[in-house]
């Protein structure tokens, strides 16, 4: 029997692709769309969709319960530098939301969660380079802090209660359909997007700040292999470490301009530059490469490829 799934936050950056994805694999009619609002709602509204505020439990336990849903991917979230303007709103968003999907899963109410996790778990005493799986974790970002917190309570929701909850510690997210919002790592989407329509971007990192990334179509694939995943295979109940590519602001910039020669850079750094020097520079993923068998397709200069060819396409 298909899976009957619930996402909320599809709106954002990572949920517009991911419920694409899970209707390709499920079906159209078996995945639920739900945001608070409707921004992007063309990419996602080629089937079912409901307006959820992620903080109102009655609402997702609503909705579940009128579309029969057994899994829920929670995607909703105030990321990094939206969480430092607005902590109390990040806290209050990022934990309950959280707890909501984790206490519908205890009732049986549902059987299957997804929740993503972040590098913002790790903080300045965290080895920055090949950052293992269990190491020092003390994040000094609002949205860090719940994302850590947020795991501990996966963890002890499936030790305590049996709740099948998995999550990922995903990097940067590059992708070319839906803008991210609020994070650190956004440079890496905007600088794109400027290369194309302005040939010029002033970015608010230095041009030596290494950043774990991904592309999002690794992410997606990384995402739906872990719920796919046989539950023995499994044995990380926080979140998995997950890597693909490391780079600095200099290094997406010179690989753009093997395409765009003509394209500038120039640097202002601003209070997201403190945010992420006290993230690692690369993460030691081997533990989902073992257990699940984790494996990236894109490295810097496919992503640019990729992103160039698809932003081209969306000017003309
Ligand atoms: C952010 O920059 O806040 C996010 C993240 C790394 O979780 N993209």
């Amino acid at each position: 029997m298909s899976s009957k799934i619930l996402i909320i936050g599809a709106c954002g950056q990572i949920g517009t692709e991911l419920t694409t994805k899970l209707r390709e694999i499920h079906g159209t009619e078996n995945v639920v769309a739900s945001d608070i609002n409707t921004r992007n709602l063309d990419l996602v509204n080629a089937g079912p969709f409901e307006i959820i505020d992620a903080k109102n439990f009655n609402a997702i336990k609503d909705c579940c319960k009128n579309h029969q849903i057994d899994t829920v991917y929670l995607m909703a979230a105030l990321l990094s530098a939206t969480g430092e303007k607005y902590p109390m709103e990040a806290w209050d968003l990022n934990m309950n939301s959280l707890f909501h999907v984790l206490n519908l899963a205890k009732g049986g109410t549902i059987k299957k969660i997804f929740w993503p996790s972040s590098i913002a778990v790790f903080g300045p005493t965290t080895p920055k380079q090949n950052t293992p799986q269990h190491t020092v974790c003390e994040p000094t970002t609002v949205y860090g802090i719940t994302k850590q917190v947020g795991e501990r309570w996966c963890e002890y929701y499936h030790k305590k209660y049996g709740v099948d909850v998995r999550s990922i510690r995903y990097p940067g997210i590059i992708s070319h359909k839906a803008m991210p919002g609020g994070g650190t790592t956004d440079y890496a989407v905007e600088i794109y997007h400027k290369a194309i329509k302005e040939g010029e971007y002033e970015c608010f990192l230095s041009e030596n700040t290494e950043l774990p990334m991904m592309f999002m179509d690794d992410a997606i694939k990384a995402t739906t292999d872990l719920m796919q995943a046989d539950a023995k295979k499994i044995n990380i109940r926080s979140a998995y470490n997950l890597s693909a590519i490391s780079f600095t602001p200099k290094q997406v910039y010179e690989s753009i301009k093997k395409h765009i020669p003509e394209f500038t850079i120039s640097y202002k750094p601003d209070f997201r530059q403190a945010i992420a020097d006290s993230w690692p520079s690369s993460i030691d993923d081997s533990i989902a490469r073992k257990e699940w068998n984790w494996q990236h397709d894109f490295d810097l200069d496919k992503m640019t490829e990729e992103m160039i060819e698809n932003l081209q396409k969306q000017v003309c």
